[in-house]
């Protein structure tokens, strides 16, 4: 997106688009220098203007009518006549991925990207050798060549990237936790995307029980819940002691104390029993994370999110199941001492759907 401001307080209303960019639209993974540039196309005072490269769930339209209500929240007056005006702040979408979009409202890539040195010159500090979806040529390729000969003049003031406030930098390992269906895995992309995090997901496709469980718990529970601890311990113990845990931080969709709390649930108590002990053989040997997140969500809406996924051999899962296993949760969590352990009631949220509310779980998380 290219950002112009030629009235008040310009690097200011930069600095505030920025903001409402990243609340509205997305994560902001580059920010150029910001330019003073002369007023192209019409008399005005000089511009700031820059560019911003972000990643967002939302499709082109939605993200143009979050720029319009953007630039109207910052005081932007649009004048009926013809031509351009000076204004507070113009927000322009230039490219979405490589999309070529020709509507009467909306033109991507933006038509005038080549013709002016304003949007040429910041697109050229991030992203150089990206090629123009429709000419193929690189950017760099179109700044040197671009007609546009008015002076652009770097700036020493950079914006700052809210991004940058969420502080992941003290948390090496992330264990996301929550009952069927509550979001976890979802979660953990967001989170991976956002943050550079290695993933560490569950591999419970992989499980030849899990299908025949659900049809007869009774006789496959103790083979299931077996299987799942022999992968959930290879997993964590290899996975992430390959990782340098000072440099990359990781998320997992999953705790290693997880299946413990489904045994409990699933298995007679003799089962159990044994189960428990090679349990805590194994535990003692795993790296703990740092941070352990429960998300609690409740029954209607997990078994609503079961449905949506469309895992048909989870269909049959039923409310007092889900129930038992948050139960479980719930007792496990309060007999913990640490306080690294944090419950996040996400039933008031929808953090795939929202971004609003992906941002307070991330102000949570971070709490
Ligand atoms: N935007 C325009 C027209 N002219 N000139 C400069 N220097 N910067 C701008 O952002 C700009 C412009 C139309 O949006
Ligand atoms: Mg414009
Ligand atoms: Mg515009």
């Amino acid at each position: 997106m290219a950002l112009g401001t030629n009235l008040g307080n310009r690097f200011e209303h930069l600095q505030h688009a920025v903001e409402a960019i990243f609340r509205q639209i997305g994560t902001i993974t580059n920010i150029s220098a910001v330019y003073q540039t002369p007023a192209l196309g019409f008399e005005g005072a000089d511009f700031l203007n820059c560019v911003v490269a972000l990643q967002t769930q939302y499709q082109a339209q939605v993200v143009l009518s979050e720029i319009l209500s953007i630039e109207q929240a910052l005081g932007r007056q649009r004048s009926k006549g013809t031509g351009y005006a000076s204004r507070v702040i113009d927000i322009d979408i230039l490219f979405y991925n490589q999309a070529i979009i020709n509507h009467a409202n909306l033109q991507v890539p933006h038509p005038q990207i080549a013709n002016r040195k304003f949007v040429l010159q910041p697109l050229v500090d991030i992203a150089p050798q990206m090629l123009h979806p429709v000419s193929q040529k690189t950017l760099a390729d179109l700044l040197l060549h671009s007609t546009d000969t008015s002076a652009v003049v770097k700036q020493l003031k950079l914006l700052s990237n809210p991004l940058d406030r969420y502080d992941f930098s003290k948390i090496n390992y992330i264990a996301i936790e929550g009952n069927i269906g509550a979001g976890k895995t979802s979660l953990c992309h967001m989170l991976a995307d956002d943050f550079n995090a290695k993933l560490i997901l569950e591999r419970f496709k992989d499980n030849p029980f899990l299908p025949k469980f659900y049809q007869d718990q009774q006789r496959y529970a103790f083979a299931l819940e077996m299987s799942f601890l022999a992968d959930r311990y290879q997993q964590l113990l290899e996975d992430i002691t390959q990782i340098d845990l000072f440099n990359q931080c990781v998320v997992a969709d999953y705790d290693a104390y997880k299946s413990l709390i489904f045994a409990k649930v699933t298995l007679q108590q003799e089962e159990y029993n044994l189960y428990k002990k090679l349990f805590y053989l194994m535990h003692k040997e795993l790296p703990k994370p740092d941070v352990y997140i429960y998300l609690y969500q409740n029954t209607q809406r997990l078994l609503e999110n079961i449905k949506k996924r469309g895992r048909s051999y989870e269909h049959s899962i039923q409310a007092d199941y889900l129930q038992k296993i948050n139960d479980g949760y719930l007792e496990f969590i309060k007999n913990q001492q640490s306080d690294s352990i944090k419950i996040i009631d996400i039933s008031g949220l929808d953090f795939v759907e929202n971004r609003s509310d992906y941002l307070l779980l991330l102000d949570q998380i971070l709490a």
